[in-house]
């Protein structure tokens, strides 16, 4: 593991696509007799040049539609022994919710969404610095930040601010804009926050006073009427998604810099919102006529987008993050866990999971993704021992095949898996019809306990990396894999560096602006791990993180005036006096409200508020139900909830 990031590891011929014509053959012109012994040198010489020729073009092509297997490039990390937990000592599970601590983060979320409110009601994005609001496009708002915000609201019982929300959706939420939206950002926060308000609101039974029985309809007819303007993203020759969808048109468009390619990670990600919209209309016999995407179509769609990706054949299991949106096959490019690639191996357990276990497919991909992953991506760092994922990228060598180099990187997006490794692990590989919490050694298989094990060290991992003078965790971490002998000779006890595995980029105080990595704009993968421990351990020591990073966001991403903002260097404390304004990124992401302070008010909260047997959460935090699709239903979902092959 001592390579360094560009050294070639392994050169290989390239194998070309499935299918494929086969390449033109050497021999194919005829050489004439020799006459000589100088024109047989020249002959052997042209024979040499002419199949180095073909077989770089016919490389050059590979390389562009496949990927040669990365899994026979690197030697996997040996699994760790099983640990159920950090901590040596047994904890008393208790889930009695700490009111206190809730308390304090039900405030936060006032604080931040009053702000937006007084400054930039509707609008889809909100700048706390500056107190006011814009929107995605000049054609108007979508209701970005308000449909990602409405189910917390309801979860936390603030019924003014729900009220006032839900009139603005009553009256000014409109989608018929002339404008191209990003398909998986719309379909993730806007039509998921729509389809779990309609969920919480239809299943409430005056549980929540100020929850009304129609406001269900109302979030299901905007669902509807988004869901069909979205679902012409999926209108391309192959089935995949177009990465921008025009919502008045209902036209779908590529981006232009990517050349017809889109990410495998938007492409997989809509699956979850879709098969529920296609549920929830289905069940509800629900607005018939006013569209005319029918219910089931909706889950076809998404469905066909698996069975192209399936048919893609990730080499063992792991997806380059982008794909062709024309030949709907995988294209050379990275491999990783982080940006373009986290939330499709986070919705191949998902989609296992909502339709009650029932499409084994899923359960086999995500299994079979844990599997390469093992194998390839994780890396253990050389002082401490601490479990890192790295990110694996293809170059072209000089026979015009491709050499896997790694990149020793980790995006703070990454730090979801920790928490998915867990739950994979008691969903899918248990040996008992319950699992204690947290599980016994014996409860799991081997698969289990590896991926249990892992998902645990990750998230130490992810915790370590809000070691930083703000105690937030930057955007993203290089880490080492060797120990960097000229450092250790300095011995600089001061440098906070110096006993770390890893290191942020550009965070270390100069007269440029720090870099794109040093920031943290009030992410929530790693207390999403948190939550999902927590739930599945009942180990306060997760409390205990997780309240750690709350008082870190308190301290250094509260705007005064109102709203958080994010920080542009984690290794940059504020103050907290004026003048500070400039280190502040000033934008308060919409899953801040949506996802950081949800899974914080959950972990603070008891099992029996969303229990993970029941619930999937979407990749923006949305709760959407568990259901089972043989349950009383009409023949579409018996038809597409039964089948275990795509
Ligand atoms: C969210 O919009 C979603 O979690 C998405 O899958 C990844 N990034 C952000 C939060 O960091």
């Amino acid at each position: 593991m001592s390579a360094s990031p560009t050294t070639t590891l392994r050169q290989r011929k390239p194998v070309p696509p499935p299918g494929a014509p086969p390449p033109p053959q050497s021999g194919q012109t005829p050489a004439k007799p020799a006459k000589s012994v100088t024109s047989s040198v020249f002959a052997v010489l042209y024979l040499i040049v002419a199949v180095a020729g073909v077989l770089s073009l016919a490389g050059a092509a590979a390389a562009y539609l496949y990927y040669l297997n990365p899994g026979d490039y690197f030697r996997p990390t040996p699994t760790p022994p099983w640990i159920s937990s950090p901590d040596s000592e047994p904890w008393t599970v208790d889930f009695t919710p700490d009111l206190q601590r809730r308390g304090e983060i039900v405030r936060a979320f006032q604080h931040a969404w009053s702000a937006y409110e007084r400054d930039a009601m509707g609008c889809d994005e909100y700048h706390p610095v500056a107190r006011k609001g814009s929107n995605l496009t000049s054609a108007g708002g979508i209701g970005y930040m308000v449909t990602d915000s409405l189910d917390t609201m309801m979860l936390m019982g603030l019924g003014a601010e729900y009220s006032r929300a839900k009139r603005w959706i009553e009256d000014q939420l409109d989608f018929d804009r002339d404008a191209e939206v990003s398909t998986f950002e719309t379909t993730i926060r806007v039509l998921g926050g729509l389809l779990s308000a309609y969920n919480l609101a239809s299943t409430n039974e005056d549980s929540q006073p100020f929850i009304r029985p129609t406001d269900a309809t109302l979030f299901l007819g905007h669902a509807q009427s988004l869901g069909a303007r979205l679902s012409s993203a999926f209108s391309s020759a192959t089935g995949l998604p177009f990465t921008l969808v025009n919502l008045r048109k209902r036209v779908g468009a590529v981006e232009n810099d990517n050349r017809g390619l889109i990410s495998t990670a938007e492409a997989a990600t809509l699956q979850l919102e879709f098969r529920y919209l296609s549920w929830a209309l289905g069940e509800e016999d629900f607005l018939d006529g006013k569209e005319d995407v029918k219910p089931v179509e909706y889950w076809e769609k998404a469905e066909r987008v698996m069975k192209i990706i399936r048919g893609a054949r990730a080499n063992g299991g792991l997806a380059p993050i982008f794909m062709s949106l024309s030949a709907g096959k995988f294209v050379s490019s990275d491999i990783r866990l982080g940006s373009r690639g986290d939330s499709y191996y986070e919705y191949l357990l998902k989609q296992y999971l909502q339709t009650a276990s029932t499409e084994a497919v899923y359960a086999d991909m995500y299994a079979t993704a844990m599997d390469g992953i093992h194998q390839l991506l994780l890396v253990n760092g050389p002082r401490t021992g601490m479990l890192f994922t790295q990110e694996v990228q293809p170059k072209r060598n000089a026979q015009g095949g491709i050499t896997w180099v790694r990149i020793r990187k980790q995006d703070h997006l990454v730090c979801f898996l920790g928490g998915n490794l867990l739950l994979g692990a008691v969903r899918l590989h248990s040996l008992v019809d319950e699992v204690s919490i947290p599980p016994k050694e014996h409860e799991l298989s081997p698969t289990g306990r590896r991926d249990w094990t892992t998902g645990i060290n990750l998230i130490e991992t992810c915790m370590d990396t809000y070691r930083t003078k703000t105690g937030l965790s930057p955007e993203i971490i290089h880490f080492r894999e060797s120990i960097d002998t000229k450092r250790k000779k300095k011995n600089d006890k001061s440098d906070p560096e110096e006993d770390r595995d890893w290191f942020i980029k550009g965070s270390r105080p100069t007269d440029q602006p720090p870099v794109y990595d040093a920031r943290y704009i009030l992410r929530p993968e790693t207390i999403e791990s948190l939550f999902i421990a927590y739930r599945l351990t009942g180990n306060p020591r997760y409390r205990t993180y997780a309240y750690d990073i709350f008082q870190a966001i308190q301290r250094h991403c509260k705007v005064p005036g109102g709203g958080y903002a994010g920080v542009k260097n984690v290794e940059d404390e504020l103050s907290g006096r004026p003048g500070e304004e400039h280190r502040w990124e000033d934008k308060m992401e919409t899953f801040l409200l949506s996802e950081t302070l949800k899974y914080l008010y959950l972990i603070f909260s008891d099992d029996r508020l969303l229990p993970l047997d029941e619930y999937v959460f979407n990749t923006e935090a949305h709760p959407l139900p568990i259901f089972e699709p043989t349950a009383g239903l009409s023949g579409m979902h018996m038809q597409h909830g039964q089948r275990d092959e795509l």
